[in-house]
């Protein structure tokens, strides 16, 4: 049956006399009827990829896309008046996760169904998901984010176990979001939840009981863990999604004819970052409930887990104090302390036990025991981890060490998001790299060809004007398609370096009020949410809202440079964002980024990195050669070198250099404090003199450079096409295809 049966028959009218909202239920219905179709429990072997978030983004549009019912359905909307543009804008973006992890196990989900394996996502249904940002007074003002819609694509099962705490058992209700491979199977998003759930507890802004865990255990990715109440929740959390996951693996797996000693035929689950790591511990009380003796439960699992690290940064990695633990699930620390146990016979070295001296329980450290692979997600970064931050673990277990280049869905991030990049290059190098995005090479022998550059160009032109008609109508901002598109857009953190940004603005400013004008107009595009007790990253909001407004109002200033910061930056932004890019900023600290994933984004559709030697920015700077990045700022060797030496003092800077001195001395001018507050900007700057853990001033000169050669190059726009076309050529590494390609080659083993 074609798509205009199927849709006719849903809506039981004409396309035409159908409203958009009847025309987006129906046509959710057709998709997950095809998608279901496509659900297959072909394969032994089954990859189980937990994790605490999944940021899948809008579902419609992609799904049709990798069902192959796109174009079609477009042409069949457009044929009876419809835009469906339109109608995704009916859809509510699924607010599970944070930033680029939970962006990765979407990336990840979509591969490993194209790539056909057999393979689910076991993670929590947030109803409120993360918070919803609102500007106020130039402040970041966090919301809920209701965004479960009636007609859903999540769908409810009857599966449901019971999750036990100390105090009280909860019943868990399993739902299911079919994740449609591109020409694939479907695969399977498994999202826990419990009944008692009551959004209504909700008061001002995201305030809640944080003690009433029945009502309250999926109401927020990540309640505000500034406080005990916040973070024992997330233990209540992180429990609760590993118990089910572990429940749900070992029936799966029995179901299959596992005897359970082999489980490790049946399933490998990949542990995302430590916030599953409670899974090793469930799963060898569970087999020990169903008969194992301990040792043989740990050596199962052992050979079923396997970790994935994300990040170097010392607060993100997880220690749970003993007590937290005994307060919420008693029933765990028998177990942990056994592991603890054996690692201390075998290796008698404190820096590698679980439990430390302070009561602390280390979850790291019982992946890398307890798991049979540790990956991180870049070269620099895996290299990192085995030279100094898991130095200790590396001497003991070289074999678990491996790295896993991240990488991105070429389906959403190239074919969806910039249909008239896609439809070009198809034209000029056929439809291969659709499979094959190594394809993509065959792009550079275009690199003198006229009418390919000028394409590119024109491309650009038109997504730029896309956008601006977008933030126009949706947020009231203003564009100037004619100028340089400078955007940095990912959560807000120190060591990302927003701050690094707003100052080259400052300077930037007052060079135009000297008299210095640029040759081409430029526009600073910022998108970035801040953790809610995160001060300083909130100041650093308020400090790129107060410029927005001084630079953008002075008309000597602004027919040159802009600065827009978007509100509530999210995937469904990144979409529109991402493909009118001219320079993609990726400044972090070097060592700092464990990968980065937004860099690969831009650069597949034609932006030219800015940035530092960190993450896969070094692998994005190897395949496209130094004509066609601009690399700037200290290497990951000699930052490490200044925390080992405490030798970083940024009050140095300030005192000694007069651009800085006087670009930190306009963030509290009378022109600042006039339009913001004197409280947040001030402490910002002594922020900056006083501490800058993150070396903004370090790379601040090196950034003006080479961010003005930059610049400058872009006024030579034949030149400046050929590093877009350089970029998008050798952007086919960075497909999440190849990513996932290399976990089950080296780790997962599937088939
Ligand atoms: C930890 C403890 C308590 C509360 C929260 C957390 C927490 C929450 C989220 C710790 C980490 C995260 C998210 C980390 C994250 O998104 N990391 C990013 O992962 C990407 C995918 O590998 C990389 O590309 C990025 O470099 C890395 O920053």
């Amino acid at each position: 049956m074609g798509m205009e049966q199927k849709l006719r028959e849903k809506l039981g009218k004409e396309i035409k006399h159908s409203s958009n909202e009847e025309i987006y239920d129906a046509l959710l219905d057709c998709v997950q009827e095809m998608a279901e179709e496509k659900v297959s429990q072909k394969g032994k072997k089954k990859i189980y990829y937990v994790s605490a978030e999944f940021l899948i983004g809008k579902l419609l549009s992609n799904n049709m896309i990798n069902l192959g019912i796109y174009g079609e359905v477009k042409e069949l909307l457009k044929e009876n008046g419809k835009n469906i543009g339109e109608i995704e804008e009916l859809e509510e973006e699924p607010s599970l996760g944070n930033g680029g992890l939970g962006r990765l196990a979407a990336c990840f989900l979509d591969s490993i169904a194209t790539l056909g394996y057999s393979g689910a996502g076991i993670g929590l249904n947030y109803h409120l998901g993360l918070f919803q940002q609102v500007f106020e007074h130039k402040l970041q003002k966090e919301t809920k984010n209701p965004w479960i819609q009636t007609k859903s694509w999540l769908k409810k099962t009857d599966v449901t176990y019971p999750v036990k705490f100390r105090d009280f058992t909860l019943t868990s209700r399993m739902y299911e979001i079919a994740v449609t491979g591109y020409n694939n199977r479907t695969n399977l998003l498994l999202l826990f939840d419990v009944d008692t759930v009551d959004e209504d507890m909700v008061g001002e802004g995201i305030q809640f009981d944080k003690e009433d865990i029945q009502k309250n255990l999926t109401l927020f990715l990540y309640p505000d863990d500034s406080d005990e109440q916040g973070r024992k929740l997330r233990i209540y959390q992180q429990y609760f999604m590993v118990s089910n996951a572990a429940h749900l693996i070992l029936d799966e797996c029995t179901q299959k004819g596992s005897n359970l000693y082999d489980l490790s035929d049946y399933a490998v689950i990949q542990i995302n970052d430590t916030h599953p790591t409670m899974i090793i511990p469930e799963l060898i009380r569970l087999l020990t409930e169903r008969g194992l003796e301990m040792d043989d439960a740990i050596e199962v699992v052992k050979k079923t887990c396997a970790y994935t690290n994300h990040t170097i940064l010392a607060e993100a990695l997880e220690k749970w104090p003993i007590h937290y633990l005994k307060e919420v699930v008693p029933q765990l620390m028998p177990i942990i302390e056994v592991l603890d146990d054996k690692v201390r016979r075998m290796y008698g070295d404190e820096s590698v036990a679980i439990i430390d001296r302070n009561n602390l329980v280390h979850m790291a450290h019982i992946d890398i025991h307890y798991g049979f692979s540790v990956n991180g997600v870049a070269a620099l970064h895996t290299e990192i981890l085995k030279n100094s931050e898991l130095n200790n673990f590396y001497r003991i277990y070289p074999e678990k060490f491996n790295n896993k280049t991240n990488g991105i869905t070429f389906r959403r991030w190239l074919l969806y998001c910039n249909p008239k990049l896609a439809e070009s290059l198809t034209d000029w190098i056929g439809d291969g790299f659709y499979k094959d995005a190594m394809e993509l090479k065959k792009l550079e022998a275009f690199a003198q060809d006229e009418k390919v550059l000028q394409r590119l160009l024109s491309i650009k032109k038109e997504n730029k004007l896309q956008l601006k008609a977008y933030l126009k109508e949706t947020q009231g901002l203003e564009l100037n398609e004619d100028s340089i598109f400078d955007i940095q857009v990912k959560r807000l953190h120190e060591y990302k370096r927003q701050q690094m940004n707003a100052l080259y603005v400052i300077y930037k400013y007052l060079q135009i009020k000297k008299g210095e004008i640029p040759k081409t107009p430029i526009t600073v595009v910022f998108g970035a949410k801040a953790a809610p007790a995160y001060t300083i990253a909130k100041d650093i909001i308020h400090l790129i809202l107060c410029l927005q407004e001084v630079i953008n109002s002075d008309p000597q200033v602004n027919p040159y440079l802009n600065v827009v910061m978007v509100e509530n930056y999210n995937v469904t932004l990144a979409e529109k964002l991402i493909p009118a890019c001219d320079i993609s900023e990726q400044i972090s600290l070097a060592s700092k980024e464990a990968s980065g994933t937004g860099n690969m984004k831009f650069m597949l559709n034609g932006a030219v990195t800015l940035g530092t030697e960190d993450g896969a920015n070094v692998e994005i700077h190897q395949f496209v050669g130094d004509d066609n990045i601009y690399i700037f700022g200290a290497s990951s060797d000699q930052v490490i070198g200044h925390y080992e030496r405490a030798d970083y003092v940024s009050r140095d800077y300030y005192e000694n250099n007069d651009m800085i001195h006087e670009v930190v001395d306009f963030i509290t001018s009378p022109q600042m404090q006039k339009v913001g507050s004197e409280e947040h900007l001030n402490r910002l700057r002594e922020e900056l003199l006083g501490k800058d853990w993150f070396m903004s001033f370090l790379d601040l000169e090196d950034y003006i450079e080479k961010k003005e050669l930059a610049f400058a190059d872009y006024a030579d726009q034949d030149g400046w096409a050929k590093k877009m076309l350089y970029n998008i050529s050798n952007a086919g590494f960075f497909s999440s295809d190849r990513t996932i390609e290399e976990y089950n080659r080296d780790i997962w083993k599937l088939c």
